[in-house]
């Protein structure tokens, strides 16, 4: 790697400079008041964890973020008396931002819409988080995005002592939003003006949001871990405060993690996010993975504490955004497995935990040394907080894994490695490849090997494991698979179909934009005369535009009516294809 391939420009910000400007607003913007910070009489939320820690107890973490505002404060009281009366407290909350608010106040209004909160003034913030005496925890869309600052201002105001998402920088992107150097600006000036509060405040990462949705191998994730620890203690002289868990789904592997983490850092961790991954039943059948991720990630905490908070995540989740009935039924789930998880310490095998925490250790560091020498021989100046931070995210996960990985390389892996410790993301989505070629007939997948096709595979937003899905089949029976990337704005996705001219699109889809990004995919081709089949799966649903609803509606008919090919399942691929091609 050279230098000019990571950043063309002659010129950057310095970091240092970037810094001092989100500094200097730390006199008109500070950690205001709000329920929690009076209740327990704490400074912040590092303070409040540290005295759990210290006491040996295990913290709650529920996850909200309704559209309406006036919903989400209702959830924020309701939540936690409800479980106060049953003796289960919820110490903090993650307020989920909508998408929108990613982009700077006065662009917001045309800007795509996904499913959170719509949060227009600090007023409004610190009516929400006066509530209850729960922890706020700002986590997404606030670092990492366009609107760092003034999010970040916002939620300062409303006593907010954890703010993210870290994690986010490194792979979310905005809708018709190319600049990445602004983007950067904003989230180190925020960065700035955290630190120069007079209080600890947790600068949150979850790193599943971040490159560890996409590395192969958990010694690069941890290895990531490390180096964002770098970024914010060393060079900006914050607190790192990691979360993990969406994607962790092998309980071994999930609590040797967790100790690696804990050998890594003093700083105590926000949340170990529910395993949202193994949630693919119904609420039943999803009451099993809960209860195995959750007594796993409690059993980690009596084993070694590391101030995590630990996230019952509602069973209803594959389905929906769960409403206030779920999340209290997870929270008396989540209080009655700390009551019961000591009981199954006995059954652990140390030896065999510490053996794989081990592995991970001694992966990490060395994935990270390789990242931060592989940086500075290029000519990267790693002692700048804004260098490092877009240089990272320009090379993008994968080539980083591909790059400077710990694993030998073997060309038949994904990442072009063989893993250390393997994730278990591309375990679970060959399973869903089985089961999808189990589904389809045998004729389907015949017919689609001889035709030869070609086609376009793309996601709407982040969520791209329905597309490596897609992939993998489309493998199976000799498709050319043309990759449209990731998050692709659709007039993007048409400039694709115009040059490669591929028989079919497929497009998963997750944040509740499915009709829109299928009409404008459609007007966008329609310029340049091209009416190719579409077929769309994921989440197909969306808020209706105007509608003071909180939580979305299906639009699988309107998306049919429309034209697009609307598939449900992945096993209706193939037959889909056969059809239309
Ligand atoms: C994994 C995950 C993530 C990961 C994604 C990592 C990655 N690199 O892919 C992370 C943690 C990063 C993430 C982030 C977010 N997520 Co998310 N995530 C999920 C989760 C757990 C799984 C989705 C998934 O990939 N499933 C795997 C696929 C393969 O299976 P499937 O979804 O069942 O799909 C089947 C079919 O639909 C079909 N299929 C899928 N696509 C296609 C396409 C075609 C053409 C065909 C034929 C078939 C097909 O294949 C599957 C098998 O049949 C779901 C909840 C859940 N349990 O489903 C939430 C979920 C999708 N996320 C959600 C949200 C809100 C978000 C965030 C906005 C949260 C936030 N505030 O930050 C961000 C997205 C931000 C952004 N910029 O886009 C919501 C969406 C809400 C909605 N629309 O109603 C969900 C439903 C959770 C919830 N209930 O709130 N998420």
């Amino acid at each position: 790697m050279q230098r000019d391939d990571i950043f063309p420009e002659t010129e950057l910000p310095r970091g240092s400079d970037l810094l001092s400007q989100g500094a200097a607003l730390a006199g008109t913007w500070m950690v205001g008041r709000c329920a929690f910070l009076q209740h327990y009489g704490v400074k912040s939320e590092f303070d409040y964890k540290c005295q759990s820690m210290d006491e040996g107890r295990i913290m709650q973490h529920a996850q909200v973020g309704f559209r309406d505002v006036d919903k989400s404060r209702t959830a924020y009281s309701e939540i936690w008396e409800r479980c106060d009366k049953r003796g289960v407290r919820v110490d903090r909350y993650g307020l989920c931002l909508d998408w929108s608010m990613a982009v700077p106040r006065d662009q917001r209004a045309k800007a795509t819409k996904g499913t959170g909160m719509i949060l227009t003034d600090p007023e409004t913030c610190i009516a929400l988080t006066s509530s209850a005496p729960v922890a706020p925890h700002f986590g997404d869309f606030v670092l990492g995005f366009p609107a760092a600052l003034e999010n970040t201002q916002m939620v300062l105001a409303a006593g907010c002592t954890s703010i993210g998402n870290f994690g986010q920088y490194f792979t979310f992107k905005v809708p018709n939003w190319d600049d990445d150097v602004e983007t950067t600006k904003a989230t180190v000036e925020a960065l700035g003006l955290i630190v120069a509060q007079p209080v600890p405040i947790l600068v949150h990462s979850n790193i599943d949001d971040g490159f560890a949705a996409q590395f192969t191998d958990l010694t690069s994730s941890l290895g990531m871990m490390e180096i964002e620890k770098y970024i914010i203690e060393n060079l900006i002289g914050g607190k790192m405060s990691h979360c993990f868990g969406h994607h962790f789904s092998d309980p071994l592997a999930r609590l040797a993690f967790q100790s690696a983490m804990g050998s890594l850092t003093d700083t105590p961790g926000t949340m170990i996010y529910g395993n949202t991954t193994a949630y693919r039943g119904t609420p039943a059948e999803n009451y099993a993975s809960l209860a195995r991720y959750l007594s796993i990630d409690a059993l980690g905490q009596a084993l070694k504490p590391t101030g995590h908070a630990i996230n019952a995540v509602p069973v209803t989740e594959n389905e929906r955004i769960p409403d206030i009935e779920e999340i209290v039924d997870a929270q008396l789930f989540s209080g009655r497995t700390i009551e019961l998880h000591k009981s199954l310490v006995p059954l652990i095998d140390l030896d065999e935990v510490g053996k794989i925490t081990n592995q991970l250790v001694a992966g990490a560091k060395q994935f990270s040394g390789n990242v931060m020498k592989g940086l500075m021989n290029a000519g990267v100046d790693t002692s700048d907080a804004f260098e490092m931070m877009l240089s990272l995210r320009r090379i993008g996960a994968r080539k980083l894994e591909l790059l400077y990985g710990v694993g030998k390389e073997d060309n038949s892996q994904i990442g072009g490695r063989k893993p250390v410790v393997a994730g278990s993301v591309l375990e679970e989505i060959s399973e869903m490849a089985d089961a999808a070629m189990e589904g389809s007939s045998g004729r389907s997948a015949n017919a689609v090997r001889t035709k030869k096709l070609k086609v376009l595979v793309a996601t709407t937003d982040v969520h791209e494991h329905g597309k490596l899905l897609i992939e993998e089949l489309l493998r199976r029976v000799g498709v050319e698979i043309i990759d449209g990337g990731v998050s692709t704005d659709p007039d993007k996705l048409a400039e694709c179909a115009n040059l490669e001219r591929p028989d079919a699109i497929a497009v998963s889809t997750y944040n509740g934009v499915a009709l829109s990004y299928y009409t404008k995919t459609k007007a966008s081709m329609a310029e340049f005369g091209l009416d190719i089949p579409l077929l769309i799966g994921g989440r197909l649903n969306q808020i209706p535009e105007g509608s003071n609803t909180s939580l979305p509606v299906d639009v699988g008919d309107e998306l049919a009516q429309e034209g697009a090919i609307v598939c449900r399942d992945a096993a209706e691929l193939l037959s889909r294809l056969e059809a239309v091609c």
